[in-house]
Parts: structure tokens; sequence; C-alpha cells
């Protein structure tokens, strides 16, 4: 296996609701995760973010723990209604406060903070004025990046702007099973272009307001697009179509500054009703730093058996692949590292001179993890993920993608969003009644694997 050169980051990534907890504290505004996980029914056992692993009064323990595990990157993100309560005008100098002394703790524990903007916990008093579906959200979003550019833009210097815009969009406006709970179906499309822009217009305001040069990476859940054995053509048709809505619509626009042609979704017009103005497709197309690619599995799709209203349907691995059943996660998800190298392969060869670098920026497997008798975590099977996934970007990076760092899906147990605590993904276990951290052995094991990467980095 060819190594991946010293500069390689090694990083771990969380989220600001998804570990901070002090929902209510210091001024912060309400997120649209706060109203949506008080709705009955809408998570799991109704289970919230309110404590969560009470990392706003832990993050030294945290950090420290980042430290010890030799991470060079660390992928949080700053809750928006913590810094601008109302979401936009009024500024709340306590929640600024907060990521400004992470980011001071992080740098002197020799770990390059990655702050991302937007994780999904939109300020509830935006959502009271329509959320993404309104054009001025984008506007504002570009305020509050320049108001945390203004704080933490002398010290941190690479940033997210959006993660997964593609997954907040379809989640969150077209089937409501998460925040903010709208179920809008194909309606939802001008999210993905309102969120786009904002993140246009959030890259000007970053290298417009950090005093150091601002390098400006966003953050796509990317899944390569298979079809099953003996695939037809209307199977490769339905492939395209999904590959157009779920990746396409996001790296084009970014990359090659236009949509795809979405003509198979019934929408023919470039405007999209009137969606698209003149000059947007320019801002969104700001040049970037880096890539963010979050990769957790291939998609199979075939084409839809009925008139079901989609061009494609989206196959069980088993049903498309039989006879070869893949590893699953605890969540269900199929493991398959071989589908990252396609994927970064693939962008490579679509993007060719557009693709900037690529940082892997999620990546990582739920368990059950039980602590044992003794207290151990022995979570074998996140090792192998690891290992495996960690090949497959050697490997792509051996076949020319230009890939700089990998992140893994994440430091800590954390809140699963609609799953509440069932699901764990952490490289540290988390005692939600105590609070306790407890490494893993995928912890000692990515400890281990950091130092020797570095010793044997050409
Ligand atoms: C990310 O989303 C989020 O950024 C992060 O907050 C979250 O905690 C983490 O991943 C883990 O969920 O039905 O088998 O084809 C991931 C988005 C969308 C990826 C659903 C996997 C379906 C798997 N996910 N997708 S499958």
């Amino acid at each position: 296996m060819s190594p991946l050169p010293v500069s390689f980051s090694w990083g771990a990534s969380t989220a600001a609701y998804q570990i901070e907890g002090a929902v209510a504290e210091d001024g912060k505004g309400a997120s649209v995760w706060d109203t949506f996980s008080a709705r009955p029914g809408a998570i799991r056992d109704g289970h919230t973010g309110e404590i969560a692993c009470d990392h706003y009064h832990r993050h030294s323990e945290d950090v420290a723990l980042m430290k010890d595990l030799g991470l060079d990157s660390y992928r949080f993100s700053v809750s928006w209604p913590r810094v601008l309560p109302e979401g936009r005008g009024r500024v709340e100098p306590r929640g600024l406060g907060f990521y400004d002394r992470l980011v001071d703790e992080l740098l002197a524990a020799g770990i390059t903070p990655t702050p991302t903007l937007f994780h999904w916990d939109l300020p509830q008093a935006l959502e009271d004025e329509g959320g993404w579906l309104n054009r001025d959200t984008a506007r504002h979003f570009a305020e509050y990046a320049a108001v945390v550019a203004a704080r933490l833009g002398d010290r941190v210097t690479r940033w997210i702007t959006l993660n997964e815009p593609f997954v907040h969009m379809v989640f969150g406006y077209a089937f409501g099973t998460h925040a903010p709970g709208r179920a809008l179906m194909l309606e939802a499309l001008p999210v993905a272009h309102h969120q786009l822009l904002g993140h246009g217009l959030a890259t000007a305001a970053l290298r417009a307001h950090a005093p150091a040069p601002a390098q400006v990476l966003i953050a796509n859940n990317c899944t390569p697009v298979r079809t099953p054995e003996g695939a037809t053509d209307a199977d490769h048709a339905a492939a395209a179509a999904y590959d157009a809505l779920h990746n396409r619509l996001f790296t084009d626009p970014l990359l090659l500054g236009g949509y795809p042609d979405l003509s198979a979704y019934g929408l023919t017009d470039p405007t999209w009703g009137g969606v698209v103005r003149e000059g947007d497709l320019a801002v969104v197309a700001a040049p970037l730093d880096g890539l963010g690619v979050n990769y957790y599995n291939p998609t199979w799709i075939a084409a839809p058996t009925a008139e079901a209203g989609l061009p494609f349907e989206i196959l069980e691995p088993d049903a498309a692949v039989p006879g070869r059943p893949y590893p699953r996660t605890a969540f269900g998800w199929p493991v398959v590292p071989d589908g990252l190298t396609e994927l970064l392969t693939g962008l490579d060869a679509r993007y060719g001179a557009a693709l900037p670098p690529v940082w892997i920026t999620e990546n990582g497997c739920s368990q059950t993890d039980r602590p044992s008798e003794s207290g151990e975590i022995r979570d074998e099977a996140r090792i192998d993920y690891l290992r495996t996934h960690i090949e497959a970007v050697e490997t792509a990076h051996a076949r020319g993608v230009d890939v700089r760092g990998y992140f893994t899906w994440s430091l800590l147990d954390n809140f699963e969003w609609a799953e509440g605590y069932h699901q764990r993904f952490g490289l540290v276990h988390v005692d939600y009644e105590t609070g306790r951290r407890t490494p893993k052995a995928s912890y000692h094991w990515y400890r281990e694997h950091i130092a020797q990467a570095r010793r044997t980095a050409p």
C-alpha cells in the first residue's frame, strides 16, 4: 500500500447540536433542532440534544483526548443561534466566546481547528421566516459567517461552510424526518439552491472578514451510484438521474458553474421557476480551496417499478448484489470500503482540473459498543471499518487523487439525530448518565495508526 504523505492530516469530526448540550445557556437562541426534538414522536424515545455529551462544559477534557489521540485537525461546528440568537442582528458575545476559547485550546494542543458554520441547527427565528426555502437565509448566513470570521479568523485558517446540503434538503425539507420537519418532496428543491447561494456568499464573507488568509471548503455527502447486475438501459438512466440529484446537484454548480440536467424530475426551466437568478451561479462557483467529502456507503439504483413519481428506485444492497451480503453497521448501513476509492477516483475523472484538493470530512460507523465487565470497549468491527476505509483512501491517492486529510465520524458517541442516542459512532464511549468518556479499542488503534503513518510517511 502506498503511504500517504507526511502532510496528510488526521482528524475527527463532531457537530454542535450532537455534542454540546447547554441548549439554553449563555444567551443561546433556539434552533430548529431544539424545536423539532421537543415534538412528540420526532426522535426515537423522545431523546433530545439538551445535554448530549455536555461538551459545552467538558470541552477541555475533550481537547485533552484529541491531543492524546494525536489528531492534527478537529472538525466541529459552530452553532449559529449561539452566536446570533435571532439568526441575524444582535451578536451574543458569550456564545462567540465559547468558540474563541475552544480554538485557543485546540491551537495550544497543536490541533488545527476546522469549524463548519452550518451543521443543520438553523436559528428558529429564521425558520419562522421560511428557513432555507427563503432566499434571504442565504444572505443572513453570510452575515453570520462574517461575524465568526472577524472573531476567529486571526487563528482559524481552514473553514467549512455547510455540512451535507443534500441530506439537509432531503431529510429536513423533503421527507421531514429531520428538523425542520417539512415533507415537501420535490418542492424542497429551492433549499438546495439557497444553501449553495449561502455557501457562495459566506465564502466571500470569510475571505473578506478573516484577518488571516481563509481556506474555504464545503462538506458534501457523496455516494457512488451503482446499478444491479444485469442492469438495463432504464436502470442506467435511473442511476444517472439519482446521481444528478444526490451528487451533481451540488458538485456541478460548485465546480463547473451550472446545474445538471434535472429534466427527469420534470424540471426543464433553467431558473427553476425564478429560484435561480441572474448572477447566482457565479456566486456559488467561487473558487474552493478544498472539497470535503462525507462518505458512508454506495447507493444501488434501478428503474422505478411503479409510477412512483420519482425516476429511480433505491435498492436494498442484498437485493442488488445477491449472494454476497455486505457486513452491516448497527444502523444497517452496508460496509463497502471500495466505494470510497470509486467515489474519489470518480470525482477526479469527472471534474479533472476543476477538482480542488479533497478532504474526507466524515467517515465512520455505528456499533453497539457496550463496555465489558472490565470496562473495556472492544469495537473490533470499527477498527476493521477504519482500516479498510483508510486503505481505500490510500488507493485513491496512489491513483492520483489529491486527497489531503481524513476526519473520522466521530470523536465521541453523540446525539444521532432522529435515532437519538441509539447509534454510537464514537472512538470514545460516552456514558450519558454520568458524562464519563471511555476511549474504545478503536481510539487506541487510530492513535497507533496516526503515529505510525507519521513515522513511515514519505
Ligand atoms: C452524517 O450524515 C452527518 O453529517 C452527521 O451529523 C451524522 O451524525 C453522521 O453522518 C452519521 O449519520 O440507507 O444504508 O443507504 C450522514 C447521512 C444519510 C449517510 C443516509 C447514510 C443512508 C445509508 N447519511 N445514508 S443506506
